[in-house]
């Protein structure tokens, strides 16, 4: 027998013309969950209601035995236990993450992967020890380039076995406000938020926020690991080395209005004004500008949007009262960020189908 790692895990794919959602893909939308949509209720999600994206398993790490070890391009390594770093000043921080995925299911060709519809994103109080103090006692070489995080998860990808790893600039990893975290809205991390320890970077899509943090490794040259150089790559064809993914684009999301359908999860409203609300968010400049259509996208109207100047890398809260009328409607939400970048209603193609922020689209029938 030839058993070999091409046995389990084959090359990345697209959908054929037609081809509906595979079990495969059923199997990790039934272990990656979204965030119910109602949820955007919440300025702070519930952790249950967070969405969840692992790629491998999520590992039974015992506290006990658990130990961070900070080593590479540095004039100090350290070495922690869990009470070592909750010795550590902490600090708290409201951020929104969105898996860079979201939205992959609806593109054409469908990237066969995680089938996210828009739902993939969740916002936390994460409590820990921010990072640039323990880069700093470590005393990092002048000559680093990059800091590397080892998840305690392993398996394997597209023909790679790997611990889950990612990197990021020295500058980025020194940001006041990215944080190894240790608590999820006061509590400490449930298992599948990354227990005992997860990196936190405000702005940055999901995959930078490594969960089951082990290793921290200061190097001199750019990582090149699998969820660095091969996955999470901006590209149109296989070969092509293509751009890093890295902050998130601006997107708003509207709670779906009224009551739904149990099977198509068509909405229902009766005539009369209906507050439309939803979140928010962008990871380079701060959203500003929040606009509401109930014809498709054709007509656009100016929603509110609360919180200004609060929380910088958490969603806002938008409202728009709609007067309904008897009939069918499409309602969608858009955001513009403060340097005028803002959502399409066609969204541009790529491989892995990440970084997209195409506006939602939410079918309404209003009836007396
Ligand atoms: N160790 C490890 N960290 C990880 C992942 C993983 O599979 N392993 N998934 C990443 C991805 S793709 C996303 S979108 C976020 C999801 O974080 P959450 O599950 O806490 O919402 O975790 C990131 N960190
Ligand atoms: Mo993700």
């Amino acid at each position: 027998m030839n058993l070999d790692v091409g046995a389990v895990s084959g090359p990345g794919r697209l959908a054929a013309p037609g081809e509906g959602i595979t079990t495969d893909e059923l199997a990790l939308a039934a272990r990656n969950h979204g965030l119910p949509l109602e949820a955007l209720h919440y300025d702070v999600t519930p952790a249950g209601l967070h969405y969840l994206l692992t790629h491998f398993d999520i590992p039974a790490v015992d506290a006990a035995t658990w130990r961070l070890g900070v080593h590479g391009r540095v004039g100090s390594p350290l070495a922690f236990d869990l009470e070592a770093l909750r010795a550590w000043p902490r600090t708290t921080v409201r951020v929104t993450i969105e898996c860079a995925g979201n939205g992959r299911a609806r593109l054409e060709p469908r990237p066969v992967s995680q089938p996210w519809l828009v739902e993939a994103v969740g916002t936390a109080e994460w409590t820990g020890v921010p990072l640039h103090t323990i880069l700093t006692e470590a005393r990092v070489d002048p000559a680093a380039v990059e800091v590397v995080f080892t998840g305690a998860d392993h398996g394997v990808e597209r023909g790679v076995e790997q611990d889950y790893q990612r990197s990021l600039p020295l500058a980025e990893a020194m940001r006041e406000e990215v944080l190894l975290a240790y608590e999820m809205n006061g509590m400490a991390l449930p298992p599948q938020h990354g227990y005992p320890l997860r990196l936190v970077v405000p702005g940055w899509y999901g995959m930078a926020h490594v969960k089951w943090v082990r290793d921290i490794a200061v190097v001199d040259v750019p990582f090149d690991g699998f969820q660095q150089a091969v996955a999470y790559r901006l590209r149109q064809n296989a070969d092509e080395p293509g751009e890093p993914v890295t902050r998130m684009a601006a997107r708003a999301l509207l709670i779906p209005p009224g009551f739904p359908d149990f099977m198509s999860r068509t909405r229902v409203v009766h005539p009369g004004p209906v507050l439309l609300e939803g979140r928010a968010w962008s990871g380079l400049a701060p959203v500003e500008h929040v606009e509401v259509s109930v014809d498709g996208g054709d007509t656009w109207a100016p929603a509110v949007v609360e919180g200004a100047g609060e929380h910088r890398w958490a969603w806002r809260r938008w409202t728009f009262i709609w007067q309904a009328t008897v009939g069918r409607y499409t309602l969608s939400a858009r955001a513009a960020d403060a340097e005028g970048r803002t959502q399409p209603l066609t969204q541009a193609w790529n491989r892995g189908g990440f970084g997209n922020n195409e506006v939602q689209l939410v079918p309404v029938v209003c009836f007396e």
